[in-house]
């Protein structure tokens, strides 16, 4: 199974739909691996958002990611990744349709509420930013009476 890397960003809990936006990726199946709520150091969020170092929106960018505290986590399913982006939504307001995260939840690009790796290397590079091994809790499924 496949792992990747996602952040609420302060809005979220902001707005008192941390629960909201979990349940859109639980629902999906998606297995939550690892979670934990931060508040992000301006070194961790320059090193989250070195590639759009210098761009017009990046000092806006790093100052709302700073704003509060966020809530990190590793999903874990198949092809997570993709599956993961579809449920969020594009990075452009515009075109995030209703129904995506992004779409439902936010009116402005900078402020889109959730952060999904967009790649295999994002995601191995992300995951190991926020969390330690150790901070992994691995689980079976077990009982699928549950369902
Ligand atoms: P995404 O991977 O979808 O989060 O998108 P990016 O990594 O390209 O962008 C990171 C963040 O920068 C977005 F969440 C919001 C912000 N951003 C803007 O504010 N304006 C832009 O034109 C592009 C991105």
């Amino acid at each position: 199974m496949e792992k990747t890397f996602v952040m609420l960003k302060p809005g979220v809990l902001q707005r008192r739909i941390a629960g909201e936006v979990l349940n859109r990726f639980e629902r999906k199946g998606l297995r939550i691996a690892a979670l934990k709520m931060l508040r992000m150091s301006r070194e961790m969020v320059e090193a989250h958002y070195a590639e759009h170092r210098g761009r017009d929106f990046y000092e806006k960018l790093v100052e709302y990611t700073l704003s509060g505290p966020v809530i990190a986590m590793v999903m874990e399913g198949e092809e997570a990744i993709t599956v993961v982006r579809h449920l969020t939504g594009p990075t452009n307001l515009l075109d995030a349709p209703a129904g995506t995260i992004r779409g439902d939840y936010a009116a402005r690009t900078r402020l889109n509420i959730v952060h999904a790796s967009d790649s295999p290397a994002s995601a191995e590079r992300e995951i190991a930013l926020f969390f330690r091994p150790e901070e992994f809790c691995p689980w079976e499924d077990g009982n699928r009476d549950w369902f």
